[in-house]
């Protein structure tokens, strides 16, 4: 039986793992759940992630939600190099997805970004929504900087000069802040790792919903990076 990934293509979590699939050639079907009507609500959606969230996989009666877990999942599946078998390159890769997936996440996404560009995540005063903005921008600021001095440095990618599933994960958080016109300027090293990044043959494929939504809200007034 084929597996199944239910996503979204804007989705910041659908995105590595459909580019991880994308690179190296995994036959996965896809099914798309449509964020802006609302379908992961629905019963058969909550059915399978009763968390509401994409991207989901399924393999029959294997059910598997969270993005980083389905990226860890499948590279260890393809004994992909891009999470290596060696116990403490391991280690690493994972405490760089485990870095990217909490404070940076949390902070830069749903902090900064999401309240200003999903309904759902605005806040309902105007000085909440402000203070929430203000919030994610002040620590996201603080994290691109250890990001770009501490976790990149010299290097390509975030554990060396190898890529790892923790830069497909992280460069599709960062760059999640295209949407509101962030260019990253100030982080010269993170400016550089997203262009290495951005030299996986599937990027532009996989990421041109999420351009084009972008460009869709193009000349809009964010508060951004
Ligand atoms: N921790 C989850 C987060 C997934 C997540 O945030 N999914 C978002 C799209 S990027 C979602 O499904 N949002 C639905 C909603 O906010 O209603 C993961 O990494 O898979």
């Amino acid at each position: 039986m084929t597996m199944t990934l239910y996503m979204h293509p804007v989705s910041t979590a659908s995105r590595p793992v459909r580019l991880f699939i994308a690179e190296k050639k995994i036959p996965i079907a896809e099914k798309v759940v449509d964020l802006m009507t609302g379908e992961h609500y629905k019963d058969e959606y909550t059915a399978i992630n009763p968390s509401r969230m994409v991207p989901t996989l399924v393999d029959g009666d294997f059910r598997l939600t969270e993005s980083a877990a389905i990226l860890r999942f499948l590279a260890s599946e393809a004994k992909a190099p891009e999470y290596p078998s060696d116990n403490r390159k391991r280690a690493k890769v994972d405490e760089a997805l485990d870095w990217f997936n909490t404070q940076f996440y949390r902070d830069f996404a749903y902090g900064l970004l999401y309240p200003q560009v999903f309904p759902n995540h605005k806040r309902p005063t105007d000085e909440h929504q402000t203070g929430t903005i203000k919030w994610g921008l002040d620590k996201a600021k603080v994290w691109f900087a250890v990001l770009d001095k501490d976790i990149i440095g010299s290097q390509q990618y975030v554990t060396g000069d190898q890529i790892s599933i923790a830069d497909y994960f992280g460069a599709c958080i960062a760059t999640a802040g295209e949407l509101i016109g962030c260019t990253y300027e100030g982080f010269p090293n993170v400016q550089r790792w997203l262009g290495n990044v951005k030299k996986l043959p599937s990027w532009p494929t996989i990421n041109e919903v999420m351009y084009g939504f972008a460009s869709s809200m193009k000349g809009k007034d964010f508060v951004n990076l």
